[in-house]
């Protein structure tokens, strides 16, 4: 691949909706990266099957994660926005990084642990060999760096590794990924439950904003959100409520935390709440109506998902060429 630009690389898993968390988080700061970057992202359906999907809802969620990827602004013209599973690559090399992974390694990933005991139910091999597909992804685009919230860091590090000790053995094949470190990287929690992370399978519907939520729901979430008792809005370790909605009001509305209690000085917090809910209603408006419109038009979104999907299997072919050469698989014959 000629390096004139640097390339980044990431994605997420195509289960459920989006959530506030996921935008403020990953999303929103993706778009604009192609300046920059030679960008890839991938509707991780794949990983998805990790946790037993509905065969008809996960087709569904796909789509719409797409959708939602370029509503929110990649354009696919100038990002390769792909399904992971489209490009055969991925499951490849996934197989031949898996052996050259240890189970000491994997032993001590977080997330698996986490997951695992969410659905004990199921514990499969996927779920436990997650990370390693994930390098897969991250490795065959020979991405130099990658955008991956906190929760994500572990299995960044686990590629780098993996990546290091094949190149050690083989020579220099892929390039040792960076974590992207952008605008300061928010951590969303839950309205609910402000300790823990806005996440999309938490029961509580009031915890989660969803980023199709419409305004009416959106702003009543927020009133409802848990605050305390006091009712100075300041940021600090013993207001988590009031600093989780500080954080969100500052990443919509480009405030900094002392503008805001400025802003707010004298006033109670159900002012505070509702320009809260009003600022995130208005930002997602714009993305909400280009989503509803992009959902009906099937013959563009197809479109979009053929070429890049054919621009990602050539890139991506062409690492997992050199990668079975290099470990000693027999070249096809043509
Ligand atoms: P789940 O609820 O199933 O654990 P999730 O909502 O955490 O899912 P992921 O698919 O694991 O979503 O994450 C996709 C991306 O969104 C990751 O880069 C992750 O760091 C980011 N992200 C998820 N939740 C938040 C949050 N609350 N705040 C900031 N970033 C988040
Ligand atoms: N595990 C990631 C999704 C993911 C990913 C990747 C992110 C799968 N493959 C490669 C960056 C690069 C998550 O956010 N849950």
């Amino acid at each position: 691949m000629e390096k004139e630009k640097k390339i980044l690389y990431s994605g997420m898993q195509a289960t459920g909706t989006l959530t506030l968390g996921n935008y403020l988080g990953a999303l929103k700061n993706w778009v604009g990266l192609c300046d920059e970057y030679e960008c890839f992202y991938g509707v991780m359906d794949l990983h998805s099957l990790t946790v037993r999907q509905n065969p008809t809802e996960f087709r569904q969620n796909a789509r719409k994660l797409y959708a939602l990827y370029v509503a929110a602004g990649l354009d696919p013209e100038k990002n390769c926005v792909y399904y992971q599973s489209h490009v055969s690559a991925h499951a490849e090399l996934g197989w031949i990084l898996d052996c050259f992974t240890y189970m000491g390694e994997l032993n001590r990933m977080t997330q698996f642990k986490d997951k695992a005991a969410k659905h004990a139910d199921n514990i499969n091999a996927g779920l436990y060999t997650y990370p390693v597909l994930m390098a897969a992804d991250i490795l065959l685009y020979q991405a130099d760096v990658v955008p991956v919230g906190v929760d994500q860091k572990q299995h960044l590090e686990i590629t780098r590794d993996i990546a290091e000790r094949f190149n050690n053995l083989y020579g220099e094949v892929f390039t040792i990924p960076e974590p992207y470190i952008g605008k300061a990287g928010a951590k969303i929690m839950s309205l609910q439950e402000p300790t823990k992370k806005m996440s999309k399978s938490d029961e509580n519907v009031n915890a989660t904003i969803m980023l199709l939520d419409d305004r009416d729901t959106i702003i009543r979430k927020f009133k409802r959100a848990v605050t305390d008792s006091d009712t100075e809005v300041r940021y600090g370790e013993d207001k988590p409520g009031i600093s989780n909605l500080m954080d969100i009001y500052a990443c919509v509305t480009g405030k900094t935390h002392d503008e805001i209690t400025a802003e707010f000085a004298g006033k109670g917090y159900g002012d505070f709440k509702l320009a809260v809910g009003e600022a995130v209603a208005d930002e997602l408006a714009p993305l909400q109506k280009r989503y509803e419109e992009l959902i009906k038009d099937k013959a563009y979104i197809e479109h979009c998902i053929k070429e890049n999907d054919d621009k990602a299997r050539y890139f991506a072919t062409k690492t997992l060429r050199k990668v079975q050469k290099k470990v000693g698989l027999t070249e096809l014959i043509r």
